[in-house]
């Protein structure tokens, strides 16, 4: 995270999560089905969706456990752990959309149920209208196929929705007037509230930005021109804008952002800087284009409670010592 520079992740540093581990499947023998609700189920092999008409889309997948554990305070040593859940590719397929019209949904029907072919067969509910959007059937990733991490032979791509959502190696799409309330969106992937009642299907990732440099278990030298760069994204849309403040919130000032800036894509920004070797504390606070901001620690934690475990999107504070040293505060 703090190495690279750009809006694309190389495929190899794309982050992995996967539940039941990697499977092994053979592209030729794969096959998606779609049925439920549908005038006509259909079977489609890798080599059926490759014929069908190519889109491609840049947007970032963000786990919903990202930064989970700076809920209970400063967690992680550095930035790849506090925030290394997140990455952002260039995604190529088929529109679900394109797909769907292929099997004749009916009326009545208002969620999609995905099931991945890996050994925790991962079920998530999508809504229809979202699927019908801007979900993408993908199977190629930054120009090659997608990595076997990734869901090699095919994977859903459901912009700005919790990762979870992203079912990977994807071999059914049940269409349905009802969520499914699989494991995935009832015992996981809810969040408790201060009233002690679960949020359940909250799939969009609010805007979130992260200093990728100078971050913590870097080192800055005194005196020196620094250049303070990071990244900002929203599953709502484009990031409007970044500010900066380094000296522990009591001023802020804008960053420029680098482009090219996307909808639902990491976004890098810059801020010119030379520190004046004094200890202090930096960290940046992004808008959305819908006018969200990125709350504090002390706001966030005032509307969600402490008990949460999933999108954590606080800014982030790094202190830098006299020594020139930095950490997670
Ligand atoms: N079939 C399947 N799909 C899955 C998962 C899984 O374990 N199995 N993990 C999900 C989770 S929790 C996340 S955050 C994203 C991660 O995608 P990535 O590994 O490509 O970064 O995939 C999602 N899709
Ligand atoms: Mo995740």
């Amino acid at each position: 995270m703090a190495d690279l520079s750009g809006i694309i992740t190389p495929s190899a540093l794309h982050y992995e999560r996967h539940h039941a581990g990697i499977p092994d499947i053979d592209p030729a023998a794969h096959r998606l089905l779609i049925h439920g609700d549908v005038a006509r189920p259909l079977k489609f092999s890798i080599e059926d969706l490759k014929r069908l008409p190519q889109t491609h889309r840049i947007c970032f997948i963000e786990c919903s456990g990202h930064s989970y554990r700076e809920w209970e305070g400063p967690g992680g040593d550095n930035v790849q752990q506090t925030h290394g859940l997140t990455s952002c590719s260039d995604w190529a397929g088929v529109r679900l959309a394109t797909v769907l019209s292929e099997v004749g949904i009916s009326d009545s029907a208002s969620w999609v149920i995905a099931e991945g072919a890996d050994g925790a067969a991962m079920t998530r509910s999508i809504p229809l209208q979202k699927c019908l959007d801007d979900v993408l059937l993908a199977y190629s990733q930054n120009g090659e196929a997608l990595r076997p991490e990734q869901g090699y032979p095919l994977r859903l791509v459901v912009p700005g929705y919790e990762g979870s959502i992203s079912v990977k190696w994807l071999r059914r799409l049940k269409i349905t007037d009802t969520p499914y309330y699989s494991r995935e969106e009832t015992s996981k992937y809810t969040d408790l509230m201060p009233d002690g009642k679960a949020r359940e299907f909250s799939l969009t990732m609010e805007a979130k930005s992260v200093i990728t440099t100078p971050s913590a278990s870097q080192h800055v030298t005194a005196g020196q021109f620094n250049q303070i760069r990071g990244l900002a994204w929203s599953g709502r849309g484009k990031i409007a804008r970044v500010e900066v403040s380094t000296d522990a919130g009591q001023t802020w000032q804008e960053a420029k952002l680098q482009g090219p800036v996307l909808p639902v894509c990491h976004t890098r920004f810059v801020f010119d800087w030379r520190w004046n070797g004094k200890a202090t504390v930096i960290m940046s606070r992004c808008t959305d284009d819908t006018g969200y901001r990125q709350p504090t620690r002390e706001a966030l934690i005032a509307r969600r409670g402490a008990r949460s475990f999933y999108h954590y999107n606080a800014i982030q504070q790094w202190r830098i010592e006299a020594d020139g040293s930095v950490h997670n505060v």
